[in-house]
C-alpha cells in the first residue's frame, strides 16, 4: 500500500452509520490516513462542499442542487495541507423530517465523541443571514466540546453594497464576540473571490 504522503488528494471514505465510527477511528480509520482533521459544519446549502472543492482546488465534494441531500460524513485527503477534511451533513433544513434530524445529531455526536484528531471545526454561516438560531446552537455544541472553532461567512458575493458588507461585519463580530470568537477567527469568503479563498488556505500550507 502507498504511504499517505505519496497519495494524491481526493475522496477517502463515507460514513453513514454511527456504529461504524469507534471501530474505524481506533483501528484502520480512513484507510490508514492519520492526518489531523478539519471538520466542515453548517446548515444545508450554506456552501460546505463548494468551499472544500475550492480549498482543495479539485472537485471532490458533491455540490448539491437539493439542500439537505448530504446525510453522511464524507472524508477527503487534502494532500497539499497534509490534513483530512470531513464534510459533515448540513443541519436545520426545514424540509428534513424530525426522524432525520435525530439521525443527524446522532451521527455528528458520535463522530465528534469518537474522533479526537479533529484539529479544527470550520463553522460556516451564510453572510446574508447567519448566524441563525440553529447556527448558534451548533456553535454552542462545539464550544461545550472544547473544539477550536473558526467561523466562515460564506457567499460574501451576495452582499452587494459596501454599506451592507460593513454592517453585516459589525453585527456578526459582535455576536461572535459573545461566544468568545475573536475577529481573527472570522473569515468572509466567496467561491467567486480567489483572494478570500487564499486567505483561508494560507495557514494550512
Ligand atoms: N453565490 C454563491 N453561491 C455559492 C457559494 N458557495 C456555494 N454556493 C452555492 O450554494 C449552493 C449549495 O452549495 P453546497 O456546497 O452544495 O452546500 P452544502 O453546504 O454542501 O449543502 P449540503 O451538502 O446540502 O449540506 C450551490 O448551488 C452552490 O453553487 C458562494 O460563495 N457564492
Ligand atoms: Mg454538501
Amino acid at each position: 500500500m502507498l504511504k499517505c504522503r505519496e497519495m494524491t488528494s481526493g475522496y477517502i471514505i463515507t460514513l453513514a452509520d454511527p456504529a461504524q465510527l469507534p471501530k474505524l477511528i481506533q483501528g484502520k480509520f480512513l484507510n490508514g490516513h492519520h492526518q489531523a482533521r478539519i471538520a466542515f459544519v453548517g446548515r444545508s446549502n450554506v456552501g460546505k462542499s463548494s468551499l472544500i472543492n475550492c480549498l482543495m482546488k479539485e472537485r471532490v465534494a458533491r455540490v448539491s442542487a437539493t439542500p439537505g441531500k448530504t446525510r453522511a460524513i464524507h472524508f477527503f485527503l487534502w494532500k497539499e495541507a497534509d490534513r483530512i477534511i470531513a464534510d459533515l451533513p448540513g443541519y436545520g433544513f426545514a424540509k428534513v423530517a424530525k426522524e432525520d434530524k435525530r439521525e443527524w445529531s446522532k451521527l455528528l455526536d458520535s463522530y465528534f465523541s469518537a474522533d479526537d484528531h479533529v484539529e479544527l471545526v470550520m463553522m460556516l454561516f451564510d453572510s446574508r443571514h447567519g448566524p441563525t438560531e440553529a447556527d448558534l446552537e451548533a456553535l454552542d455544541y462545539f464550544i461545550s466540546k472544547k473544539k477550536t472553532v473558526q467561523v466562515i461567512m460564506t457567499k460574501f458575493d451576495q452582499l452587494k453594497t459596501q454599506s451592507e458588507r460593513h454592517h453585516r461585519k459589525q453585527d456578526v463580530q459582535k455576536i461572535l464576540a459573545e461566544y468568545g470568537i475573536p475577529p481573527e477567527h472570522l473569515y468572509w469568503v466567496s467561491t467567486k473571490d480567489q483572494k478570500s479563498l487564499e486567505w483561508l488556505r494560507r495557514p494550512f500550507l
